[in-house]
């Protein structure tokens, strides 16, 4: 099929830089070849232009949302591209950067498909809000401003109001909530399969259970969000936000093909690599043989 392979190289969302390095740094590693290599016809769509921010722009407006111009800015224009892509009948394959892109992303899966679904596979909610946000890092809210919670600068990107209903929403693999985001699971009844539950029932329980609920709900359509701290740090330490006891590489394969074999998947991010703080480059390694796996399903 054809993939549009489009990088974000954003660090705003998490404050911290060395993840707006990805993009580029898998390109340097091969990641259109590999993909061709599993018979797609794939194009690079480049970087999408980030603005220019000072730390003087870091609370300039919205009270507990870092750099939230900038990032609006960004995620308006990954919105319309992932809308044309999916348009014109190609895959986007989206390469962060941080996970606040998720919000461009899922807006324009969400435009093109008005019955989507999300499965965000993470080691936390991404779920806060200004509010509730202990860190006011945007990387730490995209799905709730998804969902329409939040300030509404977030929640109205590209287009007015919720992208997607909360009933049509997953997350794999949590295992560190803020308070305020455990008050909204709660709240909102959101489907979430801890790393508790996974260590419990395993991870083929929890991918056949989201299969019966997609079927239920008649889901025809996912956007797949992927967050590389999802993976156990032993194996992805190159990431911003590392949480430890997380998924092995084998059941985070085993997990992506059960989701790539319901031939929902229609669009996909792998975010939060940093290869400043990668570890003998074993986790941009880990991403690039992902990539492969995943591309060798589609
Ligand atoms: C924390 C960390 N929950 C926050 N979040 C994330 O800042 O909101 N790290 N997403 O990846
Ligand atoms: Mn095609
Ligand atoms: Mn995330
Ligand atoms: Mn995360």
């Amino acid at each position: 099929m054809k993939i549009n392979v489009i990088g974000v190289p954003l660090n705003l969302g998490c404050d911290r830089v060395g993840v707006e390095r990805a993009p580029n740094h898998l390109r340097e590693r091969g990641l259109m070849q590999i993909i061709r290599n599993n018979g797609h016809r794939a194009f690079d769509l480049g970087n999408l232009y980030v603005p220019p921010v000072s730390e003087a722009d870091k609370f300039t407006r919205g009270k507990g949302l870092k750099y939230l111009d900038a990032i609006v800015e960004v995620n308006n224009n990954l919105a319309e591209l992932v809308y044309d892509t999916l348009r014109g009948s190609a895959f986007p394959l989206v390469i962060g950067g941080d996970h606040s892109l998720g919000l461009g992303s899922a807006s324009g899966v969400g435009k093109c498909f008005d019955d989507f679904g999300i499965i965000w596979l993470d080691a936390h909610g991404d779920i806060n809000t200004s509010e509730t946000s202990p860190s006011g890092n945007i990387h730490g809210m995209p799905l709730s401003a998804l969902m329409g919670m939040g300030s509404e600068e977030l929640v109205n990107i590209y287009s007015p109001g919720n992208k997607v209903n909360p009933q049509n929403v997953f997350l794999v693999g949590t295992r560190s909530l803020d308070e305020g985001e455990s008050d909204l699971i709660r709240r909102e009844q959101l489907s979430v399969y801890t790393m508790e539950t996974i260590r419990l029932k395993g991870v083929g329980f929890v991918a056949e259970d989201i299969k019966r609920k997609l079927k239920e709900r008649k889901i025809r359509n996912i956007h797949f969000s992927i967050d590389v701290d999802s993976i156990d740090p032993r194996f992805a330490p190159g990431t911003g936000t590392r949480v430890s006891e997380g998924l092995m590489p084998d059941e985070f394969k085993s997990f992506v093909d059960q989701m790539l074999s319901t031939n929902l998947v229609k669009s996909l991010d792998l975010v939060e690599l940093n290869p400043d703080l990668d570890v003998n480059e074993q986790t941009s390694s880990l991403c690039l043989q992902i990539i492969d796996y995943i591309t060798s399903r589609l």
